[in-house]
């Protein structure tokens, strides 16, 4: 039971109305009919030195740490207050990055091995918690425990136990409707309310932040990659499901490097995290006609799929020879291809004249990642339509958003990559806007995630491409049981 300075704070929240009785949609889609909203705090500001002193002291001296911080936003001013009173340093997650200034996820001073420790206002089902902890985990730093004042009992500590961070609370929400029930401040029929809410939501699966989040997670379990690899017509389709499984890897690096030489070093040392590689081969200055042969070797050895990121986007004869020819020769050492469906259906018979007989793959563009694209609607559908017409060469979509086409779910030997991903939702400061890899997957139905700069620009790529991998695979997991 809580003690009673503890209950001192309930009933001091209660009076600021941080808690309030009603009914309410939370963040994971349900409806709650109780809510706690602690952004209050910043206007009282002995209360929040009294939150930020108690919630330190709940720490058992076993959870170590040399930073600490704070979960945007509403837990940033407990963690600073913390700071500065025990004088430890901290740090802050950046929620959105920006492609100009120092395009940090974290800010602050810091030595990789650190150990962090999370402060968070209220956790439900943690993903909040983990949202923070991956940028953190990318950047170096160890996270073991998350401080928190409210702990729903929805779930969270599991999910995060799951997750390697143990989960110390302050208050527990059964504990607060107790404390409120017998000072008086709610009556009988609310509190049976609140615990029968709790009883009956006592899992919340952690998804993000969007509003559709759950719809999905909750909605149908998609079929797995393995029964999707029976499914495919194409060998190179079924060929990628079968790796993706055997490597429990969804993910693609985007080897957008400056030189051929850096991409075929990147791909040696990535490819035993990835399923596939995208290339640009048109930036690189230094191609030489055995790059494609190099490439395959190391794709051979790493047992990952090439996909050159050509974009064909002509009439079918042209495409043919583009594809075939010119100095790049893509059709001898690409698995995968992608082509814009702009010209209409010829460009895939095009590309189909002289990739099918050799095995080959194509993925159409069907939506874009940049901000203000064309490919939406109709020409989804097109797209989509084009794809149940040639499944035997076409193995899936470039995608962003497929729960929500307007054809309804795809057929499920096609797969879906999707590009703009990186940790922390944001975009750069040309266009392109970025998911996360739990968002992609779970909420926006995909199956790959494309990871281009999120990797190549990190501190130490092979650990950004482990985080990626992590993330998009458990996303997976969490999404087909
Ligand atoms: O709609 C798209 C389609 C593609 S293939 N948006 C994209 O960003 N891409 C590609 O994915 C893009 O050409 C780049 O190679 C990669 C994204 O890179 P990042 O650095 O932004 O992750």
């Amino acid at each position: 039971m809580p003690s009673s300075s503890m209950e001192s704070l309930i009933l001091q929240l209660h009076e600021i109305s941080a808690v309030k009785f009603g009914s309410f949609k939370l963040k994971s889609g349900i409806s709650s009919p109780i809510y706690i909203d602690l952004r209050l705090i910043v206007s009282y500001p002995k209360l929040l030195r009294l939150i930020s002193d108690t919630i330190i002291s709940t720490l058992p001296p076993s959870a170590k740490y040399d930073v600490i911080c704070g979960v945007p936003y509403t837990a940033l001013p407990i963690a600073t207050v913390i700071s500065t009173t025990s004088d430890v340093p901290m740090l802050m997650r950046r929620k959105e990055i920006k492609d100009y200034g120092t395009s940090k996820a974290i800010e602050g001073a810091f030595k990789s091995d650190q150990i962090c420790l999370i402060v968070e206002d209220l956790v439900t089902s943690g993903t909040s918690v983990l949202e923070t902890a991956a940028p953190l985990r990318a950047a170096g730093l160890r996270v073991n425990d998350v401080v928190v004042l409210i702990d729903r009992e929805q779930g969270g500590r599991e999910n995060l136990e799951a997750n390697g961070i143990t989960l110390h609370a302050m208050i527990k929400l059964t504990d607060m409707v107790r404390v409120l029930k017998q000072k008086g401040r709610v009556d009988d029929e609310t509190e049976a309310m609140v615990m029968k809410f709790l009883e009956e939501n006592s899992m919340v699966a952690p998804v993000s932040a969007s509003p559709a989040a759950g719809k999905h997670i909750s909605g149908k379990i998609r079929v797995s990659y393995g029964e999707r690899a029976k499914l495919a017509k194409n060998p190179t389709g079924k060929k990628l499901f079968e790796i993706m499984v055997e490597k429990e890897s969804n993910l693609c690096l985007s080897a957008d490097v400056s030189t051929a030489s850096e991409l075929l070093a990147i791909a040696d040392k990535i490819g035993p995290e990835i399923c596939m590689l995208k290339t640009h081969v048109d930036i690189l200055p230094d191609f030489t006609p055995d790059f494609g042969s190099k490439l395959r070797s190391i794709a051979d050895k790493h047992n990952f799929l090439i996909f050159e990121d050509r974009k064909f986007a002509d009439i079918g004869n042209t495409v043919t020879m583009q594809y075939e020819g010119g100095i790049f020769r893509i059709l001898e050492w690409a698995d995968i291809v992608n082509c814009h469906i702009i010209s209409g259906p010829g460009i895939v018979d095009g590309l189909k004249l002289k990739g099918l007989s050799r095995g080959r793959g194509l993925l159409l563009l069907a939506e874009m990642s940049s901000a203000g694209n064309f490919a939406k609607g109709d020409y989804t559908a097109a797209a989509a339509k084009i794809a149940e017409d040639n499944s035997d060469f076409v193995i899936g979509f470039i995608s962003v958003n497929p729960a929500s086409w307007p054809t309804g779910p795809s057929n499920p030997a096609f797969i879906h990559a999707t590009p703009g991903v990186q940790l922390v939702k944001g975009g750069d400061a040309l266009g392109q806007q970025y998911n996360t890899p739990n968002s992609v997957i779970c909420e926006r139905g995909s199956d790959i995630i494309i990871v281009g700069r999120g990797i190549i620009k990190a501190d130490n790529p092979v650990d950004a491409a482990r985080e990626y991998r992590a993330q998009g695979w458990n996303a997976y997991l969490a999404n087909c049981k």
